[in-house]
């Protein structure tokens, strides 16, 4: 439960330049805020491929792609025509889409004039392409779309609904006994958007094809009670779990009945097998392997494991609950979403901690708790205060990731920084030089600790300036920086890595730049003159 790393994506970071450097404000294209949710890995074959990472941001509908070789965001792609971009997923039979879901539905032109229509407002299931980071098409669905979950063949993607009397106020979404799991049929969709059949909203060139009228061939309706929330398939692929929240349920999904519902040969609740009463405010399910499911229970504040074979074979499945403190809201578990769940550890992410830990003001740290589920009962083996709010958790085997020490040189994040140096026939690694053009100056520098290759850089205002840093120390470990004092700039540098910051020099004087980051028992001097006459 330590605190390796953390990643930055939609936030400003100064440790690793996030949102400073040329590379990353390109990535976050002038965007302050976001609102990360859900976290899932890249797979192969149902199992972790090691090769990314993938979070939503809520608040401006975008979908970040994080790099695992080197643990760093690398692309960030805005999803058009949305708004509350909640539930994500990736394909889990290999490298190829992220579904997205859009939990706020829109006025379908959202151009002011039809607000108050709400049968003009749509919500939308995004496929974004993996690898380009694309959207490839998106799906018009009736009331609005919450978590998200794939099948393990890369035939279902499914997203629930708990708003389908199309409220937009908390007692009209509470209206509804039952609202519905939407399950996405991925060939018929690819069909119809090669066909060329869809539409487009506004500007985006994106197809969108109507998922919203009766037995269209693309969205299967699955009522489920009541406000469902968490949608989570088990190892085998068989089963899709979706919790109620205002209804104390989990209800099966029978995956292998979907096809036939689709053809109409059944109806789409046939394919809810079991329907299990659980405990109150069921939000998420994690599983162990064993055909055992964990679902948290947030009015309960308490993990319930049950049996899934139980509850299709109309038993009793509840086999242990657990108090947490407090509030549960997702839970995880070793390898949880993938074939080879093992059924080790359990993690819960508790919303509230109240008064366990110090007080430290008004807003609370919130709880995690870790949970041995390798025996018949769970058991809390640790917990600890969390930064707010602990949202979503992956617990996945170290082995299909392997993390760069340092920075491949040929490494196409430095694309931009080659082609700069390149262009003026110098060396990234080797060049200490600043060359004007105009009012354009930049400045490459290398470092080795302790000292900069530059100690002096010398413009005239109003001259824009980019700083070009490559860190050449042959030591593992051993970062440097550039932080120009008064420039709001502050980026770190790690081994073998070019980063570059382009900025005015709108201010006359001495100017201080210096290493943030610890680098030697002489890491104070590494500094120089800024000079802007
Ligand atoms: Cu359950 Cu944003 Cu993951 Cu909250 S959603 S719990
Ligand atoms: Cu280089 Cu501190
Ligand atoms: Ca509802």
């Amino acid at each position: 439960m330590r605190v390796l790393k953390r990643i930055p994506v939609f936030n400003f970071d100064c440790t690793y330049g996030h949102g400073v450097s040329n590379y990353t404000k390109a990535l976050l294209k002038g965007k302050k805020t976001g609102d990360t949710h859900h976290f899932h890995l890249s797979y192969q074959d149902g199992w972790y491929d090691g090769q990314y990472g993938f979070v939503n941001d809520k608040a401006q509908a975008r979908l970040a792609r994080i790099r695992l070789d080197y643990m760093e965001t690398d692309a960030i792609c805005e999803i058009p025509n949305s708004q509350g971009t909640h539930g994500i997923f990736p394909s889990r039979h290999t490298l190829k889409d992220v579904y997205c879901n859009s939990e706020f539905a829109t006025p379908i032109d959202n151009n002011g004039l039809t607000a108050d229509d709400m049968d003009a407002y749509v919500a939308l299931h995004t496929c974004i392409d993996a690898r380009k980071m694309t959207p490839k098409w998106q799906v018009a669905v009736n009331g609005n779309l919450d978590l998200c979950a794939t099948d393990y063949e890369g035939k279902y993607s499914m997203g629930t609904c708990y708003n389908s009397e199309k409220g937009a106020t908390l007692p009209e979404m509470m209206g509804n006994d039952r609202d519905w799991l939407a399950v996405f049929n991925i060939a018929a969709i690819e069909k119809a958007v090669a066909a060329g059949k869809g539409f487009t909203i506004g500007t985006s060139k994106v197809p969108v094809l109507d998922g919203r009228v009766d037995g269209n061939p693309y969205v299967l309706y699955i009522p489920i009670p009541n406000n469902p929330h968490g949608v989570n398939v088990d190892p085998t692929g068989r089963y899709a779990i979706c919790s109620g929240k205002l209804s104390p349920t989990c209800s099966v999904v029978d995956l292998q009945k979907i096809d036939a519902a689709f053809a109409g040969t059944i109806q789409p609740r046939d394919t809810v097998v079991a329907e299990p009463e659980v405990g109150l405010g069921p939000l998420h399910t994690a599983f162990d392997g064993r055909g055992n499911a964990y679902t948290s229970l947030f009015l309960d504040s308490a993990v319930v494991k049950w049996s899934i074979a139980k509850a299709v074979a109309g038993e009793n499945p509840i086999l242990d609950k657990l108090d947490i403190h407090y509030q549960i809201g997702h839970i995880n578990a070793s390898n949880s979403e993938t074939r080879r769940a093992d059924g080790k550890w359990l993690i819960s992410l508790n919303k509230f901690s109240k008064d366990r830990f110090l007080s430290v003001g008004p807003m609370h740290p919130e709880n995690e708790q870790l949970v041995d589920i390798s025996g018949e009962k769970m058991r809390v083996a640790h917990d600890s205060a969390a930064h707010p709010e602990p949202h979503d958790a992956v617990i996945a085997s170290p082995e299909p990731f392997k993390p760069k020490k340092r920075w491949d040189r040929a490494d196409r994040k430095f694309d931009f920084e080659r082609k700069l140096a390149a262009k003026h026939g110098v060396e990234l690694e080797t060049t200490n030089q600043v060359i004007r053009e105009g009012n354009k100056v930049t400045v490459f520098m290398t470092s080795v600790a302790p000292n900069y290759g530059l100690n002096e850089v010398r413009v005239k205002k109003g001259d824009e300036v980019t700083i070009v840093q490559t860190n050449v120390d042959e030591v593992d470990d051993l970062s440097h920086g550039f932080c120009l004092s008064h420039y709001d700039i502050n980026v770190g540098v790690a081994p073998f890595e070019t980063v570059s910051v382009t900025f005015t020099a709108d201010k006359v004087g001495v100017f201080w730049y210096y290493c943030p980051w610890f680098c030697h028992a002489l890491h104070l001097e590494m500094r120089g003159r800024f000079i802007v006459s």
